[in-house]
């Protein structure tokens, strides 16, 4: 694995082409004939291509990588902006051999950070009918790529996806089973996912653990005074969230954790820290609350119903020892949480929300809850999180986000934030990037 983003880079080259789609089954048997001796036909990209040995760097690619096709069927579009500075994809691919559907197949899907460090963030087996689908989430970027790898009889297959207007991956993948002899990896617990790629080896109920995010922490900041519009201060309440998702061999969610901690209040009012995770999803859970020194000072179990929620964080006035929004302050952390949800039954990714799913305030002093953007809607259809200014009073941020002093604002710390929502987010995607650091809560 030591050279996955160099492979993958020699890949890409490989995949240059006109990605089309095929309508029907059919049409891509008829374009498979075709194309089995031109692997780059212009409805497909083929990778690893051991045909195309004129090139050194795709003779590199062919002792990494088995030979196989791709017909391209990803949605392009521009989702609509809410605000978000993540987002997730739902993925659909379909693996053949080249004509019969391959069943247990392993796919994962990694996210390829700008610093290097490579995370795995979606993998499943593939069923009888060939089929794997999920989603996978990662921060806005300019230039946002993942690379999809399949496991099968010992062999690895990979290729680069590159999601520039793409907003679902949808794939299906050809490979070419002649002259592979089984191989025998070990699979203790018998899940189908071997064991040196299974982060549960001993475990067939689970096969993965998903951080979300891979790196550092989500920043998610509150405006409290909702329903009157915010001062754009992005410092009301503020807590750092990290998400945890156990996955099955067949890439359904199956545990999900939490970790939260309080980091900045700055608001007169009080506020509570609360978790709802829409849709049919219910099990046991465990809550722990922790002073800054870990100390635990509050545990609960219980069982979370669909629907139900769970309180992370008590009173704001008791979680954190000063605002963390005055200049002349030392960044001094506040109480954590965190808790673990052990699903009734397994669901797939693509009937859940992506992490940290509905995360809330509720405002002690006007008994109003405040969520993301996207959740909840008027009776007229309109959001009930937009405000007439079109602005939320939720905000995430990946990783460490300098929230406004008081009395500042987001526009003074962030000059490029502007741009970025005024644009619908077309530019500007890493405007938390660019500070202002007079504005902004230094730590
Ligand atoms: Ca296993
Ligand atoms: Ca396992």
């Amino acid at each position: 694995m030591k050279s996955l983003i160099a492979k993958s880079l020699i890949l890409s080259t490989i995949f240059i082409g006109t990605f089309a789609c095929s309508n029907s089954e059919d049409d891509d048997l008829v374009w498979l004939l075709s194309v089995l001796n031109q692997p780059e036909g212009e409805n497909t990209v083929a990778g690893g291509s051991e045909s195309n040995s004129s090139n050194s760097a795709e003779n590199d690619a062919s002792e990494e990588s088995r030979p196989f096709s791709i017909v391209v069927n990803d949605v392009i579009g521009t989702p609509d902006f809410i605000f978000e500075n993540t987002t997730e994809y739902p993925l659909r691919i379909q693996i053949r051999d080249p004509f019969d559907p391959v069943s247990g197949a392993m796919v994962q899907i990694r996210e390829l950070n700008p610093n290097g460090v490579q995370s795995v963030i979606f993998r499943a087996i593939s069923g009888e009918d060939g089929n794997i689908s999920g989603t996978f989430t990662i921060p806005n970027r300019e230039e946002a790529f993942v690379l999809l790898e399949i496991y099968y009889l010992g062999e690895e297959y990979f290729f680069e996806i590159n999601l520039r207007d793409v907003i679902a991956v949808n794939r299906d993948i050809f490979i070419f089973l002649e002259n592979i002899t089984q191989v025998d990896n070990p699979d203790r617990d018998g899940d189908g996912i071997p064991d040196h790629l299974d982060d549960y080896p001993d475990d067939p109920t689970r096969a993965t653990k998903v951080r979300i995010p891979s790196e550092m922490y989500y920043t998610v900041a509150y405006e409290d005074l909702y329903p009157q519009q915010g001062d754009a201060d992005f410092n009301d309440y503020v807590v750092r969230v990290v998400n945890e998702e156990d996955l099955d061999a067949k890439g359904e969610v199956v545990r999900i954790r939490g970790f939260y901690t309080h980091v900045a209040k700055g608001a007169g009012y009080n506020h509570t820290l609360h978790l709802r995770i829409p849709g049919e999803v219910s099990g046991e859970y465990s809550l722990v609350r922790k002073r800054p020194d870990g100390s635990v000072y509050f545990n609960e179990s219980g069982n979370l119903n669909s629907g139900g929620s769970i309180m992370l964080l008590p009173e704001s006035n008791t979680t954190i020892s000063q605002s963390n929004t005055d200049p002349g302050q030392v960044l001094s952390i506040g109480d954590s949480s965190e808790y673990e949800l052990i699903l009734s039954g397994s669901v797939s990714r693509n009937n859940l929300i992506k992490a940290p799913y509905d995360l809330y305030v509720h405002v002690s002093n006007t008994k109003k809850d405040i969520h993301f953007l996207g959740l909840y809607k008027n009776p007229d259809g309109s959001d009930k999180y937009l405000d007439p200014n079109g602005f939320p009073w939720a905000l995430l941020v990946p990783g460490d986000f300098h929230w406004p002093l008081e009395k500042k604002n987001i526009h003074d710390g962030y000059p490029k934030f502007f741009n970025w929502y005024s644009s619908n987010g077309v530019e500007a995607s890493n405007w938390y990037e660019t500070t202002n650091p007079a504005f902004l809560f230094s730590y």
